[in-house]
């Protein structure tokens, strides 16, 4: 599989933060880190890794514009391009010693999202994708999975906790769709549930509120592997309004009927 040269330098950012990630994770895992401050701990490998990615990429592209989730905003002279940038995606897994956690990298021209990289060091997976030139993990092209019936679908999701979301409308939510589906699981890094559902591990997802850096490279990768995305209305501002649902056509077209359905009875 080849790659173009920019699709070349999100990799090697995302590879040279993913090995300080790993390190970090594993002084979490063998409980090196103070109870008093994990969260410090996982704060410090978090910027760590959006350092190295922030220098990294400006290296390679100097000018272009960022938005990153520890950073914010960093407008470049280059106002075309813009870099979106997760480099942990899934803390609350990374702090737990649960390895489901990853970086997430976008490239948008023009405000068209045109490559991603989603990056698990801790199972050294790596999805990568360009506008119109497919969706790999490692050198295998990924295609969402074929199902085609709700009831034999497993969902993805994320659950609104302390002090996030609406929970009332989120139960309702959960409600109709675990009567519907095959099942529901909840894996803790958004960036890497979309990855999931390109490669077919999962048959759809949904999940608000979310952020820009949690779901672009996923958008695209989701959208080179034959699936479709939305937010919760149809649309296509996932980026604005922080709601998404996706999966293969059907899928994606049932999930959306499903999220608008009143509490069911059964
Ligand atoms: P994070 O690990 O980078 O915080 C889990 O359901 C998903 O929601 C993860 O992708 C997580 O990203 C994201 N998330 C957690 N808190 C969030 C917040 N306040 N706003 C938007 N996304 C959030
Ligand atoms: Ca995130």
């Amino acid at each position: 599989m080849a790659r173009s040269a920019i699709l070349n330098v999100m990799v090697q950012a995302a590879m040279k933060a993913g090995r300080s990630l790993a390190r970090d994770f594993g002084e979490v895992q063998n409980l090196q880190v103070s109870l008093k401050g994990p969260g410090d701990y996982v704060s410090q490998a978090d910027r760590k890794a959006e350092e190295i990615i922030y220098t990294e990429l400006s290296r390679a592209r100097p000018g272009y514009s960022f938005l990153m989730e520890e950073r914010g905003a960093v407008e470049g002279e280059d106002d075309q391009h813009r870099w979106i940038v997760d480099p942990l995606d899934g803390t609350t897994n990374f702090l737990h010693g649960l390895p489901i956690f990853s970086i997430s990298i976008a490239l948008e021209r023009q405000g068209q999202l045109v490559a991603g990289v989603i990056y698990n060091p801790a199972m050294d997976e790596l999805y990568t994708a360009e506008r119109g030139g497919g969706a790999f993990l490692n050198d295998r092209r990924l295609r969402v999975a074929a199902r085609s019936k709700l009831s034999d679908a497993v969902i993805g999701t994320g659950i609104p906790h302390l002090g996030r979301g609406h929970h009332g409308n989120y139960l309702v939510e959960l409600r109709n769709v675990m009567g519907e589906t095959a099942g529901v699981r909840r894996l803790g890094s958004a960036a890497l549930d979309l990855a999931y559902v390109a490669a077919g591990r999962m048959d759809g997802f949904w999940e608000e509120p979310l952020s820009p850096w949690d779901v672009a490279a996923g958008i695209l990768m989701i959208r080179e592997a034959g699936g479709f995305v939305s937010d919760k209305q149809g649309g296509n501002n996932m980026l604005e309004n922080g709601t998404i649902v996706a999966g293969n056509e059907l899928i994606h077209r049932a999930l959306l009927k499903t999220l608008k359905k009143p509490v069911t009875s059964r």
